[in-house]
Order: C-alpha cells, then sequence, then structure tokens
C-alpha cells in the first residue's frame, strides 16, 4: 500500500454544517477578513491548527471518568507524572495548561533584558514569550530549512555554525537556554536528526548552557528519525525518544499535540532549583503543582495519549495522511514545503501568488479564498504572523517563508477530506490571477495575526 488507510473506526460523529459560498463571504468580512475570528460551526473542513483538535480514543474517554479531582495529590497526576518520566526522563515535571505557559514559566525563571535565546526556528508563542521578557530570539536553523524545495530530510536541524556563532557574538553569560523545536513548526513541520540533537546537546555542553527541547511534536519527530536516520529502523518509537530526551536538560511541551488531547502541556526539567522556583510560579498563576491549571481527567486523558501516541500503526497512518495530501498538491504543481512534514502541509505562497507583494500578505490572501469558497479553514504563517518592523524605518521586514499551513488534526478527518481540500487548492491554483493581497486597519501590540482586521487592497 502506498497510504495505510485509517488504523481506527469511527464510533461517535459529528455532523458538520455546510454553509453557502455566499455566507462564506459575509462571515469572512464580518470577521475583519481574520480566519481567527470565524464562528468555527461555519467552517466545513478546519485545518487551523493541530492543537487541541485531536479526536480522542475510547480509552482516553473512558479515564476521564477515572478523574480524580482533589486539589492536591489526584492519583491522576501520579499517573501522568510516570509517564511523562517513563518517555521524557526528567527529574521534575510540572503540568500547566497549555504549551505557552510552560514557556512563561521556564523564560520568566531565567531571562534578563538583552539575553538571546537561539532556536532553528521559534514559534511564534516562544518568540513572544522570549520578547516578552525583553530579550531576543535568535533562528539558527540550517539554510536548507529555509527553502522550501530542498529535499533535505532534516531540514528542522540546527546550523551548528550560526548557533556557535551566536554564543561568542552575545557571551554565554547572555545564552540562559539554547531550544530546539521538534518537529519544526514554523519550518514547515520539519524533523531534527538525532545526530543533530547529539551535536547541539555537545555544543550546549561545551559552553555549559542549558539545553531544552520545544518537544509539542516529538512523536512525529521519532517517526522520521526511525524512517530516515540509519541505525534507527529497529528502534520502537519509546526507545527513540527516550535517547533524544537523554541528550536534554528539559523540555517544554504543549500537549495538545502528540499528547493526543484538547488541553494540556508541561514543563520538564532536571534542575532542582529552577524546578523549586518555577513551581513556586505556577502555584501563583495556574494552580498546585498536581494539578497546574488542569483537572483530574485531563491529566488522566494526557497519562493515555502519551502511550497511544507512540503506536507505530498510529504514526505511520498519521504522517502519511499528511504525506498524501502534500502528494496530490505536488502532482498538480502546487508548491509545497518538501518533503512533506509530520503535521501539515505548508504552500509556499510566495510562489503560488507571485504577484502578491508580501507587504500585502499573499498568504492570507490564499487563506481568505480557501475560506470564501470552499469553507476550508487554514492559517498564514508569513508576514501576517512573523514580520518585524525596522525600528528605524517602521518598514516591514518580511520573514525568509510566505507559508499558507494546512495543519491536520490527529484522527479527526478521513483521507476523503483530504481529496476535498486537495481539489479546493487545485481550483484555486488555476485562476489564481485574480486574488488581490491585504491590508492592515487594526493590529494590536504583539501577536497580531489572532485579532488584526484587514481589507482587501482596492
Ligand atoms: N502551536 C499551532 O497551531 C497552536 C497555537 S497557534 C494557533 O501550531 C510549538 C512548536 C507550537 C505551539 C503551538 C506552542 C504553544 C509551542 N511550540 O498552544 O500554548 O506549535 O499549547 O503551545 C499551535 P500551546
Amino acid at each position: 500500500m502506498r497510504f495505510p488507510a485509517e488504523p481506527f473506526r469511527i464510533k461517535v460523529v459529528e455532523p458538520l454544517k455546510i454553509t453557502s459560498e455566499q455566507e462564506r463571504e459575509r462571515l469572512i468580512k464580518e470577521a475583519g477578513y481574520n480566519i481567527f475570528m470565524i464562528p468555527a460551526e461555519s467552517i466545513y473542513i478546519d485545518l487551523l491548527t493541530d492543537s487541541g483538535t485531536s479526536a480522542m480514543s475510547d480509552n482516553q474517554w473512558a479515564g476521564l471518568m477515572l478523574g480524580d479531582e482533589s486539589y492536591a495529590g489526584s492519583k491522576n497526576y501520579f499517573h501522568f507524572e510516570e509517564t511523562v518520566r517513563q518517555i521524557f526522563g526528567f527529574k521534575n515535571i510540572i503540568p500547566t495548561h497549555q504549551g505557552r505557559v510552560a514557556e512563561n514559566l521556564l523564560f520568566s525563571n531565567i531571562l534578563k533584558p538583552g539575553d538571546v535565546v537561539p532556536n532553528n526556528i521559534h514559534f511564534d508563542t516562544t518568540r513572544a514569550n522570549v520578547e516578552y521578557h525583553q530579550a531576543q530570539a535568535l533562528d539558527c536553523v540550517i539554510d536548507e530549512g529555509l527553502d522550501p524545495q530542498n529535499p533535505h530530510p532534516f531540514k528542522g536541524n540546527m546550523d551548528l555554525n550560526k548557533l556557535e556563532k551566536v554564543i561568542q557574538q552575545y557571551g554565554k553569560e547572555h545564552v540562559p537556554v539554547i531550544m530546539l523545536t521538534i518537529t519544526n513548526n514554523s519550518g514547515g513541520g520539519q524533523p531534527v536528526s538525532m545526530q543533530n540533537i547529539k551535536e547541539v546537546s555537545a555544543l550546549a555542553k561545551k559552553y555549559q548552557i542549558p539545553f531544552f527541547f520545544d518537544a509539542c511534536r516529538f512523536a512525529e519527530n521519532c517517526y522520521f528519525i526511525k524512517e530516515w536516520e540509519e541505525g534507527y529502523q529497529n528502534k520502537s518509537i519509546l526507545e527513540i525518544a527516550q535517547e533524544m530526551f537523554s541528550y536534554a536538560d528539559g523540555c517544554t511541551m504543549s500537549a495538545k499535540k502528540d499528547g493526543l488531547v484538547n488541553i494540556g502541556g508541561f514543563l520538564a526539567l532536571n534542575d532542582d532549583d529552577w524546578a523549586q522556583h518555577i513551581t513556586n510560579m505556577l502555584i501563583l498563576i495556574e494552580g498546585f503543582k498536581t494539578y497546574g491549571g488542569l483537572a483530574g481527567r485531563d491529566l488522566e486523558s494526557i497519562a493515555r495519549g502519551l502511550k497511544e501516541v507512540l503506536d507505530e500503526n498510529y504514526l505511520r497512518f498519521r504522517i502519511n495522511q499528511t504525506r498524501y495530501l502534500g502528494e496530490m498538491l505536488d502532482e498538480q504543481g502546487i508548491p509545497i514545503v518538501k518533503p512533506v512534514g509530520g503535521h501539515a502541509v505548508y504552500i509556499d505562497a510566495k510562489q503560488f501568488l507571485p504577484h502578491i507583494p508580501p507587504e500585502q500578505f499573499p498568504g492570507h490572501a490564499l487563506v481568505v479564498e480557501l475560506y470564501k469558497r470552499y469553507g476550508i479553514r487554514a492559517v498564514e504563517i508569513g508576514s501576517l504572523m512573523m514580520a518585524k518592523n525596522d525600528p528605524q524605518t517602521g518598514k516591514m521586514i518580511p520573514p525568509k517563508l510566505e507559508l499558507v499551513r494546512l495543519a491536520i488534526p490527529r484522527r479527526v478527518y478521513t483521507n476523503m477530506h483530504m481529496q476535498y481540500v486537495a481539489e479546493a487548492i487545485i481550483n484555486i491554483y488555476q485562476d489564481r490571477e485574480k486574488l488581490k493581497g491585504f491590508e492592515i486597519e487594526y493590529e494590536p501590540e504583539f501577536l497580531r495575526h489572532f485579532t488584526a482586521r484587514l481589507k482587501p487592497v482596492q
């Protein structure tokens, strides 16, 4: 079989509302042409994110009934802690209600103004949390990772020369942590090789800088290592994960991805002093250390989800469903980031809409068209989400990549849904010259893509 079929059958269904193109045209206009502002029930296929959108298994739903909602010492916390420790291996495990809180707690503990944090590519919440602490978030991904057509199998790898230059330029005392995002979401969901992880770890040790993973999609990263990196074909996903995490000092984790749950996250780390300080902060802002802003039942479903995500049949289908969508587009000449990443297909909007300049948000124009014509919600990862303004001239500095992400929720859509999405994009590609750019009417101070209002350029 070229692509495996779904390794599950459907026990409960959620009917989808079918809207007309006219209705969608009105809705997107009312939403200030911001896809985050559309009521979700008016979306046919929602590929906005793979975060918190997974379908839980019958085993996870059964686990919810075993929620122990004690304020302190819930039995579900101990199950969660034991599971996280088995896979991730870190000493201290601090639950949070989602990944960005784990980032905020870590950075509040270690960053001071003027510091820098290198990463392959920071995800937007990570970048915003670093910058919120008046530190700089620097991206050190390999050059291949910035070239959508380059077929390098591990395009999420860190460029060790870039990383070392950052450390030397700013001084190791101003680099309190090195982060590595697996898989590299903002670069196309691309994996990082075990070899590269070992090398980053060695460099971090050389300069005595703590090394942390942003581990949201760790299991997908492990699957790519098993598939493509020599020496890992006969290892289980659990063994690969254990080796991977053994090279680091900790991780931030949004369990809304590879935890297969709708809410949850954690910070895991070896350093006891950091853990103690962070736990005190946790109690102040999230909750006691055995729930961290989650219900006992949530902790139970994370524990069960983390075990299920290691199942190779699940991961084989997961990675190949994404690949299936990517290959249908590629076969019709749609410019996509290649190889196809783990959780999403990324369209290269610069090439798809070369007549729309970055200042007019080509990726966003495609996102709006996809919703208007086909009821599909995708997300722009380009100038709207990532651009900076030059402090001197005020002019926009666009990011290197202008992408549109079609993120596939886990265990939610069938391969027939994927065919619908592919056809929709192919249709838009055929008359792409008609699409126009957008300009901003309102934007907030940071994370502007969530709440900005836009209008079409006349
Ligand atoms: N990622 C995503 O859609 C959800 C938020 S933006 C719509 O890709 C990484 C690599 C992520 C990520 C979230 C977070 C934050 C950290 N790192 O959303 O706070 O992809 O649980 O995780 C989103 P939380």
